[in-house]
């Protein structure tokens, strides 16, 4: 299938080539990094090796999607009518190609994924066989890694393609599996938590609202589905969800097995799943208070307990941000017009003013400020999704975005198979001079 996005793409495509294999050629020796032994035990924070153009995440100023900040990028995409955030489908398209869509370009879009939405039947009996206490984030990656006999891309490597070529039915795959993800995340939704009443979707909406529609809640949740998924899109390359993406991808294994696996990252509580944790430790400290607002030196009674007993705070810190996260402003700002008087937001916003100065005297974490995470259960809780188990799919959908976007593009510009280098505990002691 050839849209005017695929012939964009492959022109982008073309003309980024020559850019790689210059810089390869011509300059491949040129240092860009030193790795010390903190940094090869310490999960390679600050090690500069991989490449991607989609988005850039500076320590002090946080992310920028294509070069631009969050609130250009929401201000300048093609907005549904009558809402507040823009198109999901054409904040894809800027991830995809760097472009800012018309609002033609972003309605093709939107029909393209329309008519590839409709998942087979076999998902949903996969996902229905898995035992009833299954995490939904386990039953979404799993009903990824069903679809992956429908992938093109492992069809066309059966074949013979070129290495020129992967990157076509990549794209395909992408587009094919993205269009699927929000019913697919609905359908567990209602099918755990909503008595198996499952809405079925309505082709005629973009991915935010037919996602809200499915979820079966009212709006303004198809601009809080939009704004959802168009942050939590990209976080450049070397995050867990990312960087599994990424590896899995460099194998070749095909789109499905690469988002399943980038899932399972997410699924981590260092990482996506710490929107869930923090909703769940605003939820202790509810219990304990019998759901009266604490008082400040309450609240930092329960901060201090948790770090004493040697637990994280959910949703505070970062391995790269200096700084608040701007995912969490632009999340902060929506509950202040929308939820301000909402009793979870109040707990949310104490903690936004208590814990930095806490985590400033534990004196351990290098960012004190608060993630995207620390803010985003809020907003799902206030629209009636009360079960935060499921917040991390939400996360998997937006997520999907910018890893497909940087799976088109490794393929295009021919990335090969990732495979640092190991060494042992005993290399590392030669290399600091300890060793008898
Ligand atoms: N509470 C308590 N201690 C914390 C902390 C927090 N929120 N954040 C960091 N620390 C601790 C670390 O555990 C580490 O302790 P040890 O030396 O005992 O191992 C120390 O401070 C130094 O860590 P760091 O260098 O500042 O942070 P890392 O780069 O190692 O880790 C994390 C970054 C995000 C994993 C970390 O800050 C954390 O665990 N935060 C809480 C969980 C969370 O909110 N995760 C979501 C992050 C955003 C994201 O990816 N979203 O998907």
């Amino acid at each position: 299938m050839s849209t005017a996005l695929k012939q964009k793409l492959h022109q982008k495509i073309e003309a980024h080539r020559p850019r790689t294999t210059r810089l390869l050629k011509e300059f491949g020796d040129t240092k860009i990094s030193d790795v010390t032994i903190a940094q090869a035990i310490g999960g390679m924070r600050g090690v500069k090796g991989l490449v991607t153009d989609i988005s850039y995440l500076d320590p002090n100023e946080g992310i920028r999607f294509r070069g631009y900040t969050i609130p250009e990028t929401l201000a300048k995409l093609p907005k549904a009518p009558g809402g507040e955030m823009p198109y999901v489908e054409g904040h894809l398209h800027l991830l995809l190609t760097g472009d800012i869509p018309t609002e033609s370009e972003t309605l093709e879009l939107v029909k393209d994924m329309q008519a590839r939405s409709k998942v087979p039947t076999y998902v949903f009996d996969v996902i229905r066989a898995a035992h009833k206490d299954t995490h939904p984030m386990t039953l979404f990656s799993l009903a990824v890694l069903t679809m992956q006999q429908e992938s093109k891309y492992s069809r066309a490597y059966a074949k013979g393609i070129g290495k020129m070529d992967h990157w076509d039915a990549t794209y395909e795959d992408c587009i094919d599996m993205l269009a699927k993800l929000p019913e697919i995340a609905a359908h567990i939704f209602r099918m755990k938590y909503r008595n198996d009443n499952i809405i079925p979707p309505n082709p005629k909406l973009d991915m935010g609202a037919n996602f809200a529609h499915m979820m079966g809640i009212n709006k303004p949740y198809d601009d809080v589905a939009r704004m959802y998924f168009i942050l939590h899109s990209d976080h450049e390359s070397g995050n867990v969800s990312a960087h599994t993406g990424h590896l899995v991808s460099s194998a070749l294994s095909d789109p499905y097995y690469s988002i399943s696996s980038m899932l399972n990252g997410l699924a981590g509580p260092l990482h996506g799943l710490a929107n869930q944790e923090v909703l769940r430790w605003i939820q202790g400290v509810m219990d304990k208070m019998g759901n009266k607002v604490p008082t400040e030196e309450e609240m930092k009674k329960f901060c201090w307990d948790t770090l004493k007993s040697g637990q994280v705070v959910p949703g505070f810190g970062h391995a790269v941000l200096r700084k608040t996260d701007p995912r969490y402003m632009t999340q902060r700002e929506f509950c202040l017009k929308h939820l301000p008087n909402d009793l979870i937001f109040k707990y949310v916003d104490m903690m936004f003013k208590l814990v930095p100065p806490i985590m400033q005297e534990h004196g351990k974490a290098k960012n004190p400020w608060p993630n995207v995470d620390a803010q985003s259960g809020v907003i799902q809780w206030f629209y009636g999704l009360k079960e935060y188990d499921f917040y991390t799919v939400l996360f998997g959908i937006g997520r999907a975005l910018g890893v497909c976007s940087n799976i088109v593009w490794d393929r295009a510009l021919g990335y090969p198979i990732e495979r640092p280098k190991s060494v042992t505990t005993s290399m590392l002691e030669d290399m600091a001079g300890i060793k008898k």
